[in-house]
Order: C-alpha cells, then sequence, then structure tokens
C-alpha cells in the first residue's frame, strides 16, 4: 500500500490534491485583515477566539461567493426544514472541509505563528438541541447542502442552547451555555426579514358576501422575530443553503413613558417577556408557565417561518396555489405542528383562499417526521392554553377536527371507541389537543426513522389514522454525514479508507464498501489497530484532564454515550458494571479482559431518576477506581458535559458501542450509527435502527441481545416480572444487594434505594429481564476481545458495511418519495 497523502498525514483530510503557495498568501492576508478592520486587533495582540473569528470571517466570505451562485436562479422547488433544534456543535471544520480548505487554512495560519488546531477549538459549540432530533437535523442540513438540494433550515436562535454539565461529587449541575457571548462569525443578520407574530387576543367574523364568513384574528401581544442566517456549505462547495435562525425582539425596546415616571425595570418588562421566547432551548414545562412559554415558542418560529416562505412564493410566483409545487415543508416532530392551522390561517385570512383550496394546499405541501413513540414524549397541549395563546387556531383545529370526524361517520367508521381514538382532542384527561395527530392529518407523508419505528406507528400510536390512509406512512431509516463523523472526526480511519479504495470515497460513502476486501489484510488490519490505538490515547488524556480518572488506552474502551434516559438503560450497564466488579473481586486470578466504562449524557434539569443515575455511574465508579483487587481489569468513567465536539474525540476511539434500550423504545438511533461507522462493535437490543445496523455488517460482527420489542410487550402483560427475573438471576440479585446495602454510598446508605425499589417492584424497562443476556453478550465481547485478528476483522466490516447510513441516503429518500424534488 501506498502512503497516505502527506495533507492526510498530517492530520486530516482535504479534496485539495496540493496547495497553492498563492492561495495560502491570500487566505492569510484575509485573515490579517479581518483581525484588523472586523475585529480590532494586531498579530500580536489576538487572542486563540480572534484568531477564530477572523479565520471563520474569511471563510464566510468563500462561502458567500458559493452562496451568490447557489442563488443565481429560482430553484424549482426548496425543501424547508422547520425544527425547534439544530444541534450543530462547531462550524469552522466543516466549512474548511467542505471548502476544500483545511490545508490552505492550516499553512495561512503557521504562518502567522498560530496553530489550527488552537483555533479551532477557541470555536464554542452551538448546542441548539437536546440530543438525536437536534443532531439529525444537523446532519440533514449538510448533506441537502452536499446534494445541491435547495433548502432552508428553520429554528430559534436561542441565546442559551442545552446547559453546561458538571459533576459534583457526581451530581448534575446545570449552569447557562454562553455560545454567544462573543457573538457569532458566521452569522447574518436580516433585519429586513423580520416579522409580526401574534398571540392572544379574539376573533371577529365578518361577513363577506351571501353566506360566506370571514374571520380576523385581533392578537393582545406581538412579537417581532429577526431572521439571522448562517449559511451551510455543502461537500466542495457546491451549494450553500441557510440556516435561519429567529431571534425575538419586542415591538417596542422600552416603555419610554413608564421609563421616563421613573420605573426604570417596569419599563422593560415588556421587552423581558418577548426575548424570554428565544433565550433559552427547551426551558422546563414543569410549570404552567414552563408549559406556556414553550407554546410560545413553537408558533414564534412556525409563524414566521411560514409567513417568510409564503412572502417568498409571492414575490417569486406570484399564487400561492402552485405553493405544494414549489415547497416542501418538512416538520420534525410536532413542535411545528402549529403550521397546519397556522398554514391554513395565512391562506384562508391574508390570501382569502377558500377552506378546500386553503387545505389541499397544506395537506400537499407539509411532511411530518415522528422521533418517538413514547406516551409522555408525544405533544399534547390544553384546549384552554391553546384558546388563551392561539384562539384562531384553536377554531382552525376544530373545523379540521369536524370535517375528520364526519368523514369517519360517513364511511362507517362511527362508533365512539373509533372517533375518540383518531381525534385530535384526547378527552381523556381534560380535554388536550394531541399535535401528532394534527400533524398526521395535515401532513401529505408522515416517515417513523427506522424500520421498526416505522411498523410500530403503523401499529400502536397511528393505528386507526394509517387505517384510514395507508400510504401515508413511510420509512426514511436515519443517517449520519460522513463529512463530519467520519472525514472530520477521524481522520487517520479516512486517510486509510482513501488508500484502501480510493479518493473517490470522499464523494461517494457507498466506495467505503470495498474495505470488506481488506478486512482480513494483516497489515491493514495493524494500521487500522494503530489509528484505534492512538484515538484513545488521545481521549485518555481527556478523560484524565477532565475526571482525573487515569484510563489505559490498551484496554477495551466502552462507551455509552447519549442523553440520560431510563428507557436508553444506562442503569442496565451500571449494574453490569457492580456484577463485573464482584465477579473480578471474588475471583481476581482469573485473566479478565481489561475494560474501561466510559459514559457521557445530559439528564433533563428536572429529571430526578436520570440525575441519581448519573450520582449512581459517579460512585461506583468511585470505589472501583480506587479498590486495588480490580486494577487494571475495571475502570468506569463519567465523562462530564457531553457535547458534539466531545462526541468527535470519542467516537473514533470506542470499541464497544452501547446501544441498549428496551425493544420498541429507541426510535432509531444515530450515536449507534457514528460509533459502528468508526469501527467500534456494537452490544445492542433489536431497537430502532440496530436492527438495520445488524442487517447490514452481519448478525457475526454485533453482540445481540435481550428481548425483541414483541417480546417486550409479552412481557410486561405477565405480572411480578421483574420479582421473577431477579429470584431467577442470584448475579443480579448480588448486584441489587450491594447497591441497596450503601456500598456505594457509605455518606448516605439509602441514597439509591429509590433505584432498588423501583427495580424491584415496577421496572418499566425489564432491566432486571434483559440482565442475564447482556452478561452473556458481555462475556462474549471479552472473549472477542482475546482474538484481536477477528475482533479488527469485525471492526473493519463495521466500518465497510456501514456505508449505507450516510444522511446522503437518507436525503436523497426524503427528496424522491416526500419532497418530490430534484437532487443536484
Ligand atoms: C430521537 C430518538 O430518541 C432517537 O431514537 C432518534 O435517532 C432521533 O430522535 C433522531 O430521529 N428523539 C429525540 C426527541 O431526540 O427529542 O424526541
Amino acid at each position: 500500500a501506498s502512503a497516505a497523502p502527506a495533507q492526510v498525514r498530517q492530520g486530516r483530510v482535504s479534496p485539495e490534491r496540493t496547495i497553492s503557495g498563492n492561495a495560502v498568501a491570500e487566505l492569510r492576508e484575509a485573515i490579517v485583515a479581518k483581525l484588523a478592520y472586523a475585529i480590532g486587533r494586531t498579530p500580536a495582540n489576538a487572542r486563540e477566539r480572534d484568531w477564530f473569528a477572523a479565520t471563520a470571517l474569511a471563510l464566510r466570505d468563500r462561502i458567500v461567493d458559493a452562496c451568490m451562485d447557489s442563488e443565481r436562479s429560482i430553484p424549482n422547488k426548496r425543501v424547508y426544514y422547520l425544527s425547534l433544534e439544530f444541534l450543530i456543535g462547531r462550524l469552522l471544520s466543516d466549512a474548511m472541509n467542505n471548502l476544500g480548505l483545511v490545508e490552505t487554512t492550516r499553512a495561512a495560519l503557521r504562518e502567522l505563528g498560530v496553530d489550527l488546531g488552537d483555533v479551532e477549538a477557541a470555536e464554542p459549540d452551538a448546542a441548539l438541541g437536546n440530543g438525536g432530533l437536534g443532531r439529525l437535523a444537523a446532519c440533514f442540513m449538510e448533506s441537502m447542502a452536499s446534494l445541491s438540494i435547495p433548502a432552508i433550515g428553520y429554528g430559534i436562535r436561542y441565546d442559551h442552547g442545552l446547559f453546561r454539565q458538571s459533576l459534583e461529587d457526581g451530581w448534575q449541575k446545570e449552569a447557562p451555555e454562553t455560545w454567544l457571548a462573543e457573538g457569532n462569525p458566521w452569522e447574518f443578520v436580516r433585519p429586513e426579514a423580520t416579522y409580526s407574530v401574534g398571540f392572544g387576543g379574539h376573533v371577529t367574523m365578518s361577513s363577506v358576501s351571501e353566506g360566506v364568513i370571514r374571520r380576523h384574528w385581533h392578537p393582545a401581544e406581538t412579537v417581532r422575530a429577526v431572521a439571522h442566517d448562517v449559511p451551510v456549505v455543502g461537500w466542495r462547495g457546491r451549494h450553500v443553503n441557510t440556516l435561519r435562525l429567529w431571534k425575538a425582539e419586542a415591538e417596542a425596546p422600552v416603555d419610554l413613558a413608564r421609563f421616563n415616571g421613573g420605573d426604570h425595570v417596569g419599563a422593560l418588562a415588556g421587552r423581558a417577556r418577548a426575548e424570554a421566547i428565544s433565550r433559552v432551548l427547551y426551558p422546563s414545562d414543569s410549570s404552567a408557565e414552563g408549559q406556556e412559554l414553550r407554546l410560545r415558542q413553537e408558533y414564534f418560529f412556525t409563524s414566521a417561518s411560514l409567513q417568510d416562505l409564503v412572502r417568498r412564493h409571492m414575490a417569486e410566483r406570484g399564487d400561492l396555489r402552485s405553493l405544494a409545487d414549489h415547497a416542501a415543508i418538512q416538520l420534525n416532530d410536532t413542535h411545528p405542528a402549529i403550521a397546519v392551522p397556522e398554514l391554513m390561517r395565512l391562506l384562508l385570512e391574508d390570501h382569502g383562499l377558500n377552506w378546500e383550496d386553503a387545505w389541499h394546499i397544506t395537506t400537499n405541501t407539509l411532511g411530518y417526521t415522528n422521533h418517538t413513540l413514547l406516551p409522555e414524549a408525544l405533544e399534547t397541549w390544553p384546549v384552554e392554553l391553546m384558546e388563551r395563546v392561539l384562539p384562531r387556531h384553536m377554531q382552525i383545529i376544530y373545523l379540521i377536527n369536524w370535517m375528520h370526524l364526519e368523514e369517519q361517520g360517513k364511511h362507517g367508521r362511527g362508533n365512539a371507541a373509533q372517533l375518540a381514538s383518531v381525534s385530535l382532542i384526547d378527552e381523556s384527561h381534560g380535554k388536550r389537543v394531541r399535535m401528532g395527530h394534527l400533524a398526521f392529518l395535515g401532513a401529505r407523508r408522515v416517515n417513523g426513522v427506522s424500520a421498526l419505528h416505522t411498523d410500530l406507528m403503523r401499529s400502536t400510536v397511528f393505528k386507526d389514522l394509517h387505517a384510514l390512509d395507508t400510504d401515508k406512512i413511510v420509512n426514511k431509516t436515519n443517517g449520519i454525514t460522513f463529512r463530519r463523523w467520519l472525514h472530520n472526526a477521524n481522520p487517520e480511519l479516512t486517510a486509510l479508507a482513501i488508500e484502501a479504495v480510493g479518493p473517490e470515497v470522499l464523494d461517494t460513502p457507498e466506495l467505503l464498501t470495498g474495505l470488506a476486501d481488506v478486512a482480513s489484510d494483516p497489515n491493514f488490519q495493524s494500521r487500522y489497530a494503530a489509528m484505534r490505538r492512538s484515538r484513545k490515547a488521545a481521549l485518555a488524556n481527556v478523560v484524565t484532564e477532565r475526571t482525573g480518572i487515569a484510563i489505559d488506552p490498551s484496554a477495551l474502551f466502552d462507551v455509552q454515550i447519549k442523553r440520560i434516559h431510563e428507557y436508553k438503560r444506562q442503569l442496565l450497564n451500571v449494574i453490569e458494571t457492580v456484577a463485573l466488579y464482584q465477579a473480578i473481586k471474588a475471583d481476581p486470578k482469573r485473566d479478565w479482559t481489561p475494560r474501561v466504562k466510559i459514559f457521557g449524557g445530559k439528564a433533563a434539569p428536572s429529571y430526578v431518576q436520570a440525575k441519581l443515575i448519573i450520582k449512581l455511574a459517579c460512585d461506583v465508579a468511585k470505589v472501583v477506581n480506587a479498590d486495588p483487587d480490580v486494577a487494571g481489569r475495571l475502570t468506569v468513567a463519567f465523562l462530564p458535559n457531553y457535547s458534539v465536539s466531545l462526541a468527535e474525540a470519542i467516537i473514533p476511539a470506542a470499541d464497544l458501542s452501547e446501544q441498549i434500550s428496551t425493544a420498541g423504545m429507541e426510535a432509531s438511533g444515530t450515536g449507534n450509527m457514528k460509533l459502528a461507522l468508526n469501527g467500534a462493535l456494537t452490544i445492542g437490543t433489536l431497537d430502532g435502527a440496530n436492527i438495520e445496523i445488524r442487517d447490514h455488517v452481519g448478525p457475526e460482527n454485533i453482540f445481540i441481545f435481550g428481548l425483541d420489542a414483541a417480546g417486550v410487550q409479552a412481557r410486561m402483560a405477565e405480572p411480578n416480572y421483574a420479582e421473577a427475573a431477579i429470584a431467577a438471576s442470584p448475579r443480579l440479585k448480588a448486584a441489587l444487594d450491594l447497591i441497596e446495602s450503601g456500598r456505594f454510598s457509605p455518606e448516605e446508605p439509602g441514597r439509591f434505594r429509590p433505584i432498588v425499589d423501583d427495580l424491584r417492584h415496577n421496572d418499566r424497562y425489564l432491566l432486571t429481564v434483559d440482565f442475564d443476556d447482556y452478561w452473556r453478550a458481555q462475556r462474549a465481547v471479552d472473549a472477542a476481545w482475546n482474538d484481536p485478528t477477528a475482533w479488527w476483522r469485525a471492526a473493519i466490516l463495521n466500518t465497510a458495511r456501514m456505508a449505507w447510513f450516510s444522511s446522503d441516503r437518507s436525503m436523497r429518500e426524503y427528496a424522491e418519495e416526500i419532497w418530490r424534488v430534484r437532487v443536484g
């Protein structure tokens, strides 16, 4: 095999075959000019953050040039991706990589005595999302730009994204995250794209002609939505799309009369109320005020986005009747589901269309993606709240529902139970609007995010609605952008791939499958293993820096990184850790496979049980790591403040990927894809996209355990399943007893009793039932690790066979079947 190209060996892959001295000099001068004229610094007094801003601004100019090209002609059809979350992370490496300017930038900065790595590290993460749903939106934006699908992403420009997590003696503490503290060099403020969004008030009627009644909404309050655009540049800079984020502003910045009257704080109250809308990502909805704010956020960004795209359509085409031909609006989960009555309202009230035409346009323009079937996560809004905040929308919802239920009657499906199950209003505990049902009725296509999830949509939550229109639900298995999760995050693996299958792999992810040919080649295996070793050494430093825990890079790195949620079962992993700890102590002479368990993830601030699970993981880590009997065999680390950039450091260093949710509960997962693409072997349940990953990588290259979704349903129907499972497993019983005894919390022996009690008597997530098989699968992992040739072969095959999980593939499928828009 030939040596990797020079720029690859330096650390990162770029499409630049050679870098020209001219290009370096030009970029260097552009950066110095930005530093001077946009930031007001000289190279001598610039901080890392200033260099980052100057570099970003210089690169943004290049993006703007490409952007002007993208916008030269009006596209036939645009995709509008509405999402309350875009978990984009850092943008510099994406931009450099996609523009083919990584090495040029590195060289330009080097000539200025600045290290590119330090500059990249100075960029704050844009954490405008909680987890999978938000990260998926970011991957999709990148893929749409790379595939030249004309698209605008619409969301909220939160002042404070996902909170910063610290662990104080193992307890999660939240602090506001301040990514905008020093501005955002990527964005353009667009004051000319400002819209008024109304709330509250009342509705009046007028009669336009005989029998035709029009309704008019008179909001009690309006808030301004001001556009902030972030360009999203696609691969090789061929196409640029826009992420348009709305900032909320008051109509009047200050109540001057009140201010002059001496009430200096009260004079700003209106402003504070308006600005609260874009202040924080996911305000806690444990209070009524929090719930109302969340609803205001949803309507705010949906209304501004629809007004914006309607205005654009009118400017370009002059007639809203053709909206569905030129616009595909995708609702990322139900957060923007209020788009259904809002688009109806705009068409009926602002543009004078009749109901039938408006409904036809709406239902041919909207699409809806569902991301979860967990009952507690399916959005419903109290009718009383909707009537107060969005009175006109509530009327439209009632009318949609009335027509929909009438229609059922006509088809002989009018019995009370059927009607109750398909109604937009859930009347089982107070009246609530079902946002999933609303999005379902308003959309032309509704999709799930993995094959299993889509099947479950058809057979559970949307069963009766599905029966009314069996073509509506389609599957679109999630994907991830390889530019970020392989090329940027793992340049060494990318270099190996280029070497093995050629540089075309950068353009055509499917070519990765060619790696299968070298999976058994000892030389390739050893270089693949060397790649992993170097990433593990780098991660070990990060772990020690952030937790003080020393970890051995030659041990198996067993990784579970994701939001902390009971259904994701971090607790199962922690209990297995305890059981392993006991087993090693009982038989210290055995040749145990050295393992490092690495956890990362945030718990929702008000999710008490999830926070207790973090505390348990940390307390177990403390005891295990201090015990000389297990030293070198078992180490546990919980990495605080998991984020996109931390994921980029962890994923290439993982040997084992924990995807152990209760079957039927994880809609898809995308971390599972990132880890497998980077060659971690998965230990997982038959849940979400794990099933499709198994089908692609082959059952011999993945460790599957536990009940499947049907098995889970059946077992849940049995009485006392947890008690029975614990009684049948001495190992599980011993681990639970140890936790309950206070061994890990001597200063507060009862601390974890709520966890153990819940498992013994409730165990909604079937940890007890799956435990023994999980233990078995973990020991199979141990055995596999001890056969390096077979292990690396399986790892390489995972990388090769994950090619299908590119978000380019997902986006092509959406483009063809949901949006009916041309690619490229
Ligand atoms: C997540 C799902 O939990 C995850 O399985 C899926 O991969 C991801 O969406 C993208 O489809 N859901 C959320 C959420 O993040 O907030 O509901």
